[in-house]
Parts: structure tokens; C-alpha cells; sequence
């Protein structure tokens, strides 16, 4: 670890910040107090030579910890991977491009910890608290320090939480632009891209009462230029995709919502979009996230099903996928294997976004996917859908409000990522095996026969059917064979 004046470098760094600013008032204080001329002196010395210092984090911010390697699943080191070994070949694909792993910005270098309940329980150790460019900067030095540690290739982001708002959107894309230049800089000769980027149209009071979905036209035209800059810098960074979660377009009270103005503006919002997309030469995927609630009481894009069925109605199922998370599906009272399935059988299975719910909670509260049943049926999904490429896994996903070391940032990463490890191998076991999905063809036999097979293809009216069943006779029924499936997958994970 490289040490500066006895402190570890990254720590070293911060204290110039602060001390540059300390220093100001104590030079100050002590050279209007009557101290000796001495004291004085040294005073003065001291601060100047720390004016000097450059108020940039440049060290390491994690020097405790190295790049996270492979140690196999005996290994009971909790900063080495266990089962995601990135070269290894599954299935005819190496595992870092079947899982494509992601860091989510706003979890890993915003999240504070902070609940409904109580206040942030964590600072990481190169935070001032503030909303500053200039640590918006050291931030995002982080999260390349971060990304390359835990040896991925992706990270996801808002706009608002790389960079500051501004007193005008002017001043806000400017801010942008410093911290897109900085993170360009970064990924400078590295594989390191935004699997992908997007607007944050929730937080700023003004999108209270939604943004594209917004009563206010003044409201839906600022949501517009600001997705229209996020597209802009996330093609600038060589993003894979683009991504719209609707957290306030939905309602509160219905009483005072016209639904359909809502929808339809809705739908004019994200073909606009789409067209954006092709003037600027984005190649990215554009991805909606469904969630049935939370902020709002209702959103539009309830689950996969309903927002399919809103992309089909606006003629934009071409232009979009869909970008699918597990702790949403729950929300909506599906599973996640549902939802990812829905997506998969429709085309649109875009990107994961990879995390978890609480049983016992019943809100989103964003955990580490370490469920390894879960992830196998996750994984099974992702198998048959030869990959997500080029969408992958996000980790949208936060440390619980308890764990405030660097370190567990880290685990928790690691985690996640050998539990969809784990998940792959299974899941490839499973599927190379065929038992399954023998059983699965087995159900629906039946269908194999001719008549089937005309039924399927749409030849067969009522007339004809009905003397089918009147000859046929009174079905005999047949085990579902629920508890052999559920054997099955148990003796794969
Ligand atoms: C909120 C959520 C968002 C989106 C991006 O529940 O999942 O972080 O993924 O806006
Ligand atoms: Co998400």
C-alpha cells in the first residue's frame, strides 16, 4: 500500500481536501491570535505547502484489497471468486459473455445507507457528503477503480447521480459533459463501457407528478431533453444500451388522472425517443424496466406483460426490449424466472437486472441475487435465450443499511456474481440433460398428432372440433407432475 506522510495514500488525499479548507481558517485564526512568532510561522509554512497540494483523489481508493481472482469452490477467501471463473467455456460461451456483469453507480458509489427510517449509516472513506463536481470526479475514479478490481467490463448510471444538477439544464449538461469527459479518459484502453445509461426523471421535485407522463407540457419537454442528453453521452461512452424506468409515470389517485392522455403521451414520448436514437446513429438497445409500484402507487409499466402490450399498442415493439428485474417481478407478485420468461418468449428479454426481495419485506429492497435455486431458474431462461448480449447483468442491488466497510462492497458483488456463476452451471447441467424439458414435451404430446398440429396452425373451427370430441369421448386425465419437475431442478442445484 502506498503511504504519504505516514497515512495511506487515498486517505492522505482527502485530508489535503479538507485541510486546504481548514487550513484557510486556522492560517487565519492563528496568525491574527497573540501566539509566538514561532508557532506563527510554522502555521503559515504548513498551510501553504498544503494550498499547493492538488485537491484531487489520485490514489488508490480501495488499497487493501487486489484484483479479485478465481480460486475455485473450496477456497474460503471472501475477496476470491468461488464458481465465476470469466474465461471458463459453458455451453460453447465463455462465462464472462454469457453474464456480462454490471456495477450499478448509483448503489455501490451513491448509496448511503440511508432508509425511510434513519439516516445514512455510511461514508466511504473519500466522500465530503457534498454534492460537488469536483467529488463527483473522485467518485467516478472509484467506480474505475472499483470495476477493474472486481475484473468486469460494465457499469450502469443516471445522470443525475455521476454528476450535480445545476441551477438550469444548461448548467446540469455541462456538469455532465465534465464528468463524461472524465469517465471517457478512464476507459481509455480498457475494456470498461456503460452496459447502460439513463435519465434520472424521479427524484427532482419538478416530475412529482410524472415526467413524459407529466400534465404539464413544460414537465414532458424537460424530460425529453434530459433523456435526449443522457442518449447522447451514453452513445459518447460506447454504451450497449439505453434504459427507461418509469418510477413516477404512473398515479397516485386515479380521480385526477386522465389514463389515456397519460398512455398516449406515454407512448408519443418513447417513439420520439426511438427516433432520437436513430438521428444520433446509437446502435444501443432501448430497454423499458417494468415495476408495478413504488414511488407511485400504480406505474404504467406494471410487468412484462403489460408493457408489451403497451409497446404493441404504440406500434413500438421493434425499437424496444425489455430490461427485466427480479426484485420487480416479486413486487408485481410474479416470479422472476416469469417475467424473464414472458420477456424471452416474446423477443424481448433485453438485460437483467440482477437482485433479489426480502420474503419477510415487502418492498423493494434491492439485495444481492445469492439464492442459487433462483439463479439457476434465472440462468435456465438466459441459456434458452442464447445469451442477453448486448444486454447483460446489472447489479441493481445495494448493500443493507448494517454493512458500511469498503470490504462489503466487494463481497457483496462477489457474491452476486458467483451465485449467477453457480446459477449458469446448473442451468447448463439441466438443460444439456433434458429431463426437463422431456417432461415438459411430454405434457403436450398430444399435440404432436395431426389434428394437433392443425389445431395449432389455426385450421380447425368449432364444427370440426366438437365431433372430434364427440368421438373421442371423456378425456382421461394425467399427472401434472409437479413434485418430479421440482425433483429435477433440485438435483441440479
Ligand atoms: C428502481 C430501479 C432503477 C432503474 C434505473 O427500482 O430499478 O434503479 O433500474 O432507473
Ligand atoms: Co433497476
Amino acid at each position: 500500500m502506498e503511504k504519504v506522510a505516514g497515512f495511506p495514500r487515498a486517505m492522505h488525499d482527502t485530508m489535503t481536501i479538507k485541510l486546504g479548507v481548514t487550513c484557510f481558517l486556522g492560517c487565519l485564526l492563528i496568525l491574527v491570535a497573540t501566539v509566538s512568532a514561532e508557532d506563527a510561522l510554522i502555521a503559515d509554512m504548513t498551510c501553504r505547502a498544503e494550498s499547493f497540494e492538488k485537491p484531487i483523489w489520485e490514489g488508490e481508493f480501495f488499497p487493501n484489497i487486489s484484483s479479485i481472482k478465481y480460486e475455485g469452490p473450496s477456497s474460503r477467501n471472501p475477496l476470491a471468486y468461488r464458481w465465476y471463473n470469466a474465461e471458463e467455456v459453458i455451453l460453447g460461451k465463455k462465462m464472462k459473455d454469457w453474464l456480462r456483469f454490471s456495477v450499478a453507480f448509483w448503489h455501490s458509489f451513491r448509496g448511503d445507507g440511508g432508509d425511510p427510517f434513519g439516516s445514512p449509516t455510511r461514508v466511504w472513506p473519500w466522500e465530503d457528503g457534498s454534492d460537488s463536481l469536483e467529488m463527483a470526479k473522485i467518485r467516478m475514479r472509484a467506480n474505475f477503480e472499483f470495476i477493474k478490481k472486481l475484473g468486469v467490463e460494465y457499469w450502469c448510471f443516471h445522470d443525475r447521480d455521476i454528476a450535480p444538477e445545476g441551477a438550469s439544464l444548461q448548467e446540469s449538461n455541462q456538469n455532465l459533459d465534465a464528468i463524461i469527459a472524465l469517465a471517457k479518459k478512464l476507459q481509455e484502453g480498457t475494456n470498461i463501457r456503460p452496459l447502460w445509461g439513463t435519465a434520472q426523471l424521479f427524484k427532482h421535485p419538478r416530475y412529482m407528478h410524472g415526467a413524459a407522463t407529466s400534465p404539464d407540457v413544460k414537465v414532458y419537454a424537460y424530460a425529453a431533453a434530459q433523456v435526449k442528453k443522457a442518449m447522447e453521452v451514453t452513445h459518447e461512452l460506447g454504451g450497449e444500451n439505453y434504459v427507461f424506468w418509469g418510477g413516477r409515470e404512473g398515479y397516485q389517485s386515479l380521480l385526477n388522472t386522465d389514463l389515456k392522455k397519460e398512455l398516449d403521451h406515454m407512448g408519443t414520448f418513447f417513439k420520439a425517443a426511438a427516433a432520437y436514437k436513430k438521428k444520433i446513429g446509437f446502435q444501443g438497445t432501448l430497454l423499458l424496466e417494468p415495476k408495478p409500484q413504488e414511488p407511485t402507487k400504480h406505474q404504467y409499466d406494471w410487468d412484462a406483460a403489460t408493457s408489451i402490450s403497451f409497446l404493441q399498442k404504440y406500434d413500438l415493439l421493434g425499437e424496444y426490449k425489455l430490461n427485466i428485474e427480479c426484485n420487480h417481478a416479486t413486487l408485481a407478485g410474479h416470479s422472476c424466472f416469469h417475467e424473464l420468461e414472458v420477456a424471452r418468449i416474446n423477443g424481448v428479454l433485453g438485460n437483467i437486472d440482477a437482485n433479489t426481495g426480502d420474503s419477510q419485506t415487502g418492498w423493494d429492497t434491492d439485495q444481492f441475487l445469492t439464492n442459487v435455486e433462483e439463479a439457476t431458474l434465472v440462468m435456465l431462461t438466459v441459456i434458452k435465450n442464447g445469451g442477453l448480449a448486448p444486454g447483460g447483468f446489472n447489479f441493481d442491488a445495494k448493500l443493507r443499511r448494517e454493512s458500511i466497510d469498503v470490504e462489503d462492497l466487494f463481497i457483496a458483488h462477489i457474491l452476486g456474481m458467483d451465485s449467477l456463476a453457480r446459477g449458469l452451471i446448473n442451468a447448463a447441467k439441466l438443460y444439456t440433460d433434458g429431463t426437463l424439458s422431456d417432461l415438459v414435451s411430454n405434457r403436450y404430446a398430444s399435440f404432436d398428432s395431426t389434428v394437433g398440429a392443425d389445431i395449432e396452425s389455426g385450421m380447425v373451427d368449432f364444427d370440426t372440433l366438437e365431433k372430434y370430441a364427440f368421438g373421442w369421448g371423456e378425456p382421461t386425465i394425467t399427472s401434472g407432475k409437479q413434485e418430479l419437475a421440482e425433483m429435477i431442478l433440485h438435483s441440479y442445484t
